[in-house]
Order: C-alpha cells, then sequence, then structure tokens
C-alpha cells in the first residue's frame, strides 16, 4: 500500500528534530548508499540536516556522489530520529546504528525487501519495487526538486539494484522514474562505464581465480565458485572488490543456483546466490541459514568447515530445485 501519510508524518517529525540520523545496511552496496544520500538531500531540501552513518569509509567506486558529503562513522551524539533505509532486518544494520535506535524518540524504515521484519516504529515497505531509491523516489515525490546530483544518485541506486534495467524488479514505474531523471545531464553512459563496468587490476585477479575455482554439482544445474582466505591474503584485495563472479555464473546454460563462497576471514564464508531461473528462488536457499534476500539474488553468512558447509549448501539447493534423489 502507497501511502502519502508516511513521508508526510516523517518530514513533520524530522523537521522538530534536533538530530537526525540516516544509516543503510552493513557492507553497503550502491543502492543502500544512494537511498541514503538522496533522503538526506531530500530533507536537506527541507531545511533539514541529517546525518548519514557509516561503519567504514566507502570504496573509491563511489565517489562521483559522495565527494561533497560528511560521512559519520562513529557516532558520538544521540539522534531524536532515525531513518534506516534498504535493511530488512535490524541485524543488518551497523552496531552503532542499533545503538541510536534504542535511545531515539522517533524511527524509520524505507525498503523494497519483501522479508523485511518491521523492526521500527514506522515503515514503507514497497515489496518487490526495484530498489530503496525507488521506494524512497516515490514516496517523496512531493518534497523535493531534482538536480543533477540527485538524479544521479538514484540513477546509481536504480540501476545497480536491476542490473541494469534488467532484473524482474524492472517495471514501468522504474522506467517512468528513469525519465523524469534522465531530463538532467547526468551522462548515464559516463556513470556506467565509470562505476559499473570499469574494474580493478584486483578485481580482474580476484575474478580470475573464481573463474578457476568453479565446480558443477548435479549435471551442471548447481555451480559453485570459492575464494579461499588465501586467495584474499595473496592478492590483499577486498571483499568487495572480489565480487564481480557473484552475477557470472548464472548465465552458463543450464545453471539454475550459482553459489559464490568468499572467504575473507579465516573460517567466516560470505555467500551470494543467483539464479536466472523464473522457477526458482534463492531466498529460500539463504533463509535456511538465517539469511535473506530477494528471489534472484540472496545471501547468508556461514561459520565452520568449507566441506560440511558446502554440503548442507548442496542439500538445500537440491531440496528448493525439487531434486528428491
Ligand atoms: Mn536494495
Amino acid at each position: 500500500m502507497r501511502t502519502k501519510a508516511f513521508a508526510k508524518n516523517l518530514i513533520k517529525i524530522c523537521s522538530h528534530a534536533n538530530r537526525v540520523a540516516i544509516s543503510g545496511h552493513k557492507n553497503p552496496d550502491y543502492d543502500s548508499i544512494c537511498s541514503c544520500l538522496a533522503m538526506q538531500e531530500i530533507l536537506q531540501q527541507q531545511g533539514i540536516i541529517a546525518d548519514v552513518i557509516l561503519e567504514k569509509p566507502l570504496a573509491s567506486s563511489f565517489a562521483p556522489i559522495i565527494k561533497e558529503n560528511i560521512f559519520v562513522f562513529e557516532p558520538t551524539n544521540e539522534y531524536d530520529v532515525v531513518i534506516t533505509v534498504d535493511s530488512p532486518e535490524k541485524n543488518m544494520l551497523p552496531s552503532s546504528v542499533i545503538g541510536l535506535i534504542e535511545k531515539a524518540k522517533f524511527t524509520f524504515a524505507i525498503d523494497h525487501h519483501k522479508d523485511h521484519t518491521y523492526y521500527m516504529q514506522s515503515s514503507q515497505v514497497f515489496e518487490g519495487e526495484s530498489s530503496a531509491c525507488e521506494v524512497v523516489f516515490r514516496s517523496f515525490e512531493p518534497y523535493f526538486t531534482l538536480n543533477v546530483r540527485l538524479s544521479t544518485i538514484f540513477y546509481m541506486g536504480i540501476y545497480a539494484d536491476t542490473g541494469g534495467f534488467v532484473y524482474s524488479n524492472t517495471h514501468s514505474s522504474t522506467f517512468a522514474i528513469l525519465s523524469k531523471l534522465l531530463v538532467y545531464d547526468i551522462h548515464p553512459d559516463e556513470i556506467v562505464q565509470n562505476y559499473f563496468m570499469q574494474i580493478s587490476l584486483g578485481a580482474f585477479e580476484m575474478f580470475r581465480r573464481a573463474i578457476d575455482s568453479v565446480k558443477f554439482y548435479e549435471n551442471g544445474q548447481i555451480a559453485v565458485s570459492l575464494l579461499k582466505n588465501t586467495d584474499f591474503e595473496e592478492t590483499k584485495v577486498s571483499y568487495t572488490d572480489s565480487k564481480m563472479i557473484v552475477d557470472y555464473l548464472q548465465r552458463i546454460a543450464g545453471v539454475k543456483v550459482a553459489i559464490n563462497i568468499f572467504e575473507p576471514e579465516k573460517g567466516e564464508f560470505h555467500i551470494s546466490l543467483r539464479t536466472a531461473s523464473p522457477d526458482v528462488d534463492v531466498s529460500l536457499i539463504a533463509k535456511k541459514f538465517n539469511g535473506g534476500g530477494h528471489t534472484r539474488a540472496s545471501g547468508l553468512k556461514l561459520v565452520g568447515e568449507y566441506n560440511k558447509l558446502l554440503r548442507a549448501l548442496l542439500n538445500q539447493t537440491k531440496t528448493v530445485l525439487g531434486i528428491t534423489k
């Protein structure tokens, strides 16, 4: 349900607040960062100063939209209002933000995840919408004036979460927003080349290693890649820069589930699940292990012995695929 009251109420409460904090999820992606920055700019247009809280400085790939922003990394102030974006669960937030929520008078969540857990006092969740950026755009449209920077922010968030406007979460409403953004001189070709296509040499080295690691199961229906802790130690490449493999294996004909495993810290496994099959829901695999996400793209974290957890992952994947034997 689209509620205009949410935006009106949020603006009203923020305009009476001393301090407003905005946060996305840990290990932020473009949609998370961009929806934070969009909220910050929208509030600023309403005469409200808000801080965007981050766990740690961002990778340089976020450069075009962050240079004029000051993030708060270790909040020492208390905030009377906390707004979260793109975060379906409280435990996905930076720990400092969880502390801020406990002390805040008013708390709001803006999200598009279908497994949103309604952990804030007031929530605006449009399930299945392309991105948190789209939810922000639709909810707050009466309260902002687009400009080059805000249009760039929305474009980058929506581009990222729709895989370049092709995932099943891309609706006519998404293109309706894009047509409004492209009125401004935002150079989508340069944004896409410089921030989504171009990769560092380190990212390429990790992609090469990940490709080399791929194993197939169940007659090629399941593909598994693994970047081990030794790969991270040898290359010194960050986890964020090692994820190029994530959207790749689902492209192989016959592959129904791509399981991409990363071990940035010894014994701690970050797992990204992808599918391009319309009849497969990878969030059902992630949920089994307390992970979450979307039908086509989900993630989870596991700690333990690799062979054991791989077996558990494969078993649950087979169940989701309806493979009984
Ligand atoms: Mn998102």
